[in-house]
């Protein structure tokens, strides 16, 4: 049999503001994922058209297409193109999941929630000849998974081959997140064993590795295990944590000892009220600086992620949140627009408000105002949004919160990245036309290398490169 699985594009690869390398930074992981249940005597195609030209003239049998919101449309026009041709369609992933009956119109079978238990059944029915329409998983398990083909992956398209996850999930209920919606029906935050998680991280070459998980801390007891077993395994590696559990116990220095250079952190809002509204209680009367000075004084990297646009913003809120960043060493930041994901609570109050301004879910990429704003207009968020990228990312602003940590190691990382990251465009679209990316991994290894703070004399420093 010949199964094709396909990462369709998302929508921005048309736009001005498609940057080439923010989508060649991972390689497929869910699809790679799910391809390790298939037979090995069947023929696999993994395609990611982020980063390759799609052959769309080949005759697979089978055809798995993952769909986001902001590649749903492209998805649909790749599985009409493929059941026209005969092939068997099958749709799964966040959107479909959020909404089945529009995917089901362009499918043979469709797949709620995560696919780890039910494509597998999937496989089964349909060797017997019996496929349901409607797979919905309820068993939320990562025990005995087959190993992710890795095989699949074009590692050199990459600048992160080495992405990962170890957990599925979150334990919080963030209105505005997609992960209530894509898990209901049983467990919604879930782990590895730790042996496992270990394997798989022995699978993967070289020192780089980027944690995928929504909540890489979320669970102490297995986070301290594994870290306490990474210890001496000489990696560094990048994830997303939470304020208050970077805040609470040690986890974090045991984090950084394992080998953690850079964190992703959900600060959103400055605005009790908005927090309130986002039930982000995770985040209330928290000292959003302390933690910060936290993971400095441990040589950890920021990415801070804010939201703009809820309900208690006002024409304030991007200077602020900019000024704050810049003020803070915080090393790149994510600004997103208010998007209320179908599925989502945040979606259901604002259609019974009669709030939903469009259902192009194109424009649903976190950069356009899809909503009727409050104390904003629509235009004052988009420019203020635009604003902020542009001023955090002034060449003064990435100098000026450089110029924030105490050793000069770390002021030298910091500038290297967010300019690194930033400025270089030109470089980076060189990289990727002539096939070096990967190439480039090293450059961030070594950027990614240990910090020696004055506050931690005792910490070895780790050489950059071995
Ligand atoms: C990696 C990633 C990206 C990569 C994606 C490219 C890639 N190669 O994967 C990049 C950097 C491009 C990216 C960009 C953005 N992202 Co993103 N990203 C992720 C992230 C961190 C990991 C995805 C992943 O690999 N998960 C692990 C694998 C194992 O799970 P999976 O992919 O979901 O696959 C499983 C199931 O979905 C299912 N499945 C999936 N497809 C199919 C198909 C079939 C046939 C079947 C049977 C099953 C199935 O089975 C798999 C195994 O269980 C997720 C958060 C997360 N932890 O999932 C956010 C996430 C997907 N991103 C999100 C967002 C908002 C964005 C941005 C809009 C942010 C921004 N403003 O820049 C942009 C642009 C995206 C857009 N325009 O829509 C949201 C999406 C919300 C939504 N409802 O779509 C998420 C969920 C983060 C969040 N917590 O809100 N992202
Ligand atoms: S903490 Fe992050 S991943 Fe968890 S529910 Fe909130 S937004 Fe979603």
């Amino acid at each position: 049999m010949k199964v094709k699985l396909i990462l369709p594009a998302l929508a921005e690869a048309e736009s001005p503001f498609w940057r080439p390398i923010k989508y060649s930074l991972f390689p497929p992981l869910g699809l790679a994922t799910l391809a390790a249940y298939i037979s090995p005597e069947d023929e696999i195609d993994l395609q990611d058209q982020h980063v390759e030209e799609l052959n769309l003239d080949d005759e697979p049998d089978l055809v798995l297409i993952q769909v986001y919101i902001t590649n749903a449309y492209r998805a649909y026009r790749i599985a009409d193109h493929y059941r026209e041709k005969g092939a068997y369609v099958l749709l799964g992933g966040l959107h479909v999941t959020s909404l089945p009956e529009e995917a089901a119109a362009h499918a043979d079978t469709i797949f709620i929630g995560p696919g780890e238990d039910t494509f597998p059944r999937f496989l089964e029915d349909y060797r017997n000849k019996r496929p349901q329409k409607v797979y919905t998983s309820t068993i939320r398990t990562l025990e005995k998974l087959p190993p992710v083909r890795r095989d699949l992956i074009k590692r050199y398209k990459y600048l992160v081959p080495n992405s990962i996850v170890v957990s599925r999930g979150c334990p919080h209920h963030c209105d505005f997140c997609y992960k209530d919606a894509f898990f209901e029906g049983g467990r919604s935050f879930y782990t590895q064993v730790v042996d496992d998680a270990l394997s798989e991280i022995d699978r993967l070459p070289g020192r780089h590795l980027y944690f995928l998980d929504d909540h890489l801390l979320g669970n102490e007891r297995f986070a301290s295990a594994l870290f306490e077993e990474m210890k001496g395994m000489g990696r560094v590696f990048q994830g997303a944590a939470t304020i208050d559990s970077i805040l609470r116990g040690d986890l974090i220095e045991k984090a950084a000892t394992a080998g953690l250079r850079s964190v992703f952190v959900g600060f959103e809002t400055f605005s009790p009220q908005n927090l309130k509204q986002s039930n982000k209680k995770q985040n209330l009367e928290r000292d959003y600086v302390s933690a910060v000075n936290r993971l400095h004084d441990l040589g950890i990297m920021i990415n801070g992620s804010f939201v703009f646009g809820l309900d208690d913003d006002d024409v304030d809120v991007f200077k602020r949140t900019v000024d704050w960043g810049v003020r803070n060493g915080i090393t790149t930041s994510t600004y997103h627009i208010l998007t209320p994901y179908p599925g989502t609570r945040l979606y259901r109050e604002m259609d019974q408000q009669g709030r939903i301004l469009t259902r192009n879910w194109d424009l649903y990429d976190t950069r356009n105002v899809v909503y009727q704003t409050t104390r904003l207009s629509a235009e004052e968020l988009k420019d203020g949004y635009n604003w902020a990228y542009r001023s955090f990312y002034s060449w003064s602003n990435i100098a000026k919160a450089s110029l924030r940590h105490e050793s000069i190691h770390h002021q030298l990382k910091h500038f290297a990245y967010t300019g690194g990251w930033k400025k270089f465009e030109p470089m980076w679209n060189f990289m990727i036309k002539t096939g070096g990316l990967n190439k480039m991994l090293p450059l961030l290894e070594a950027i990614l290398s240990e910090v020696k703070s004055p506050g931690r004399a005792e910490r070895s420093f780790t050489p950059a490169i071995p």
